[in-house]
């Protein structure tokens, strides 16, 4: 699971890039300033796992992480090359899920492709883009197939696809040869002053990059009282995080195993024999049966072997759907 931060140049997408994954990526008041995508991991912040580890004293704990892209900024007819040209669109289409981020913060010294903050037709520029992109590689595959019969099915959709891109919305249908990007969910984020006072009609996660940089060192309470203060979302990079994961549908399970506590992350609808793989090849190829106990039960006995005696784990077999928060003990045949 991959997520791309997109917008236009001198938006503030390295630096939420940086601030998000610690990569340490170039960022610099000019525009393009990022040639080829950066790529990193992003920690997901998980305060269950931290009190699984206050019970199990595990001398390592391993966080979850997904993959974050930070894209180079795209400009008005990027779809035909302009700025850094349509690479970046292979870039975008690698990845399951956009984050749009749109500048809200006013710093003379920082170009911006418009005199005056206007994230709404920001927005529109960007999303513009993507549209005309789609559209070119739906004519594309119209071109290739509108001569051959045996496509007339998938003709047809093409052209309703067409229909609606040209419309500037974003086809309702998918299509395995086509991979579209305005069919890829999308969060909008709001990078805003650290005053957090600009307001318009753009709706999105509101953050301060800028500010968080400056109060990393803070207590959590701190920072949760600064971002009141600033008008931005009291939950910051996390809770951006945790949007981006409820929108890709990611639970995360957890295993216990000797010194390390382990939070894993699998999509909503993941089977335990399918979690097991993930684990090690071992574990599914030897795979018997599997010990599942929610989180909560786990923290209200005070640990695994509590909860076995009071009768909390469940034994299930390999089609077992895993639950967000469950704790998995798998039994193989090493
Ligand atoms: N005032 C203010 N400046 C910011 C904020 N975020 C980023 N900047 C500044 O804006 C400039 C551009 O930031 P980058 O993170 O490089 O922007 P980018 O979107 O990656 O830019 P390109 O890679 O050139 O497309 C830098 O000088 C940053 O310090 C912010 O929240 N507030
Ligand atoms: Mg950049």
């Amino acid at each position: 699971m991959r997520v791309g931060i997109i917008g236009l140049p001198n938006v503030g997408k390295s630096s939420l890039f940086n601030l998000l994954t610690n990569a340490g990526a170039q960022v610099a008041n000019f525009p393009f300033t990022t040639i080829d995508r950066n790529v990193g991991m992003v920690m997901i912040p998980d305060e269950r796992m931290e009190k699984v580890v206050e019970i199990t004293k595990s001398p390592r704990m391993r966080y979850a992480a997904i993959e974050v892209v930070d894209i180079a900024g795209l400009i008005k007819d990027a779809h035909k090359g302009e700025g850094l040209g349509n690479k970046f669109l292979s870039h975008i289409r690698d990845v399951d899920l956009i984050v749009h981020i749109l500048r809200c913060f006013s710093a003379p010294d920082v170009a911006h492709v418009s005199e005056q903050l206007s994230p709404g037709s920001d927005y529109s520029i960007v999303r513009t883009e993507l549209l005309l992109a789609d559209l070119e590689i739906i004519e594309r595959r119209i071109e290739k197939i509108k001569k051959a019969a045996e496509f007339r099915d998938e003709l047809d959709r093409l052209i309703r696809m067409k229909e609606e891109v040209s419309k500037g919305r974003a086809p309702a249908e998918v299509h395995g040869e086509v991979p579209l990007l305005t069919t890829k969910q999308e969060i909008v984020v709001l990078n805003l002053d650290d005053e957090g006072k600009f307001k318009n009609g753009v709706d999105g996660y509101r953050i301060s990059v800028k500010l968080e940089g400056e109060i990393a060192e803070f207590t959590e309470d701190e920072r949760i009282e600064l971002r009141k203060d600033a008008g931005v979302d009291i939950n910051g990079p996390a809770g951006l995080i945790k949007h981006c994961l409820d929108k890709l549908s990611i639970i995360l399970f957890y295993t216990i195993k000797g010194d390390e506590a382990r939070a894993w992350p699998v999509p909503q609808g993941t089977t335990v024999f399918e979690a097991a793989g993930k684990i090690h090849t071992d574990m599914q190829k030897g795979f018997i049966k599997a010990e599942v106990l929610s989180c909560h039960d786990f923290f209200k006995a005070g640990g695994f072997a509590e909860a076995q005696n009071l009768g909390c784990t469940k034994i299930e077999g390999r089609d077992y759907i895993l639950h967000d928060g469950e704790i998995v003990l798998i039994k193989f045949r090493g």
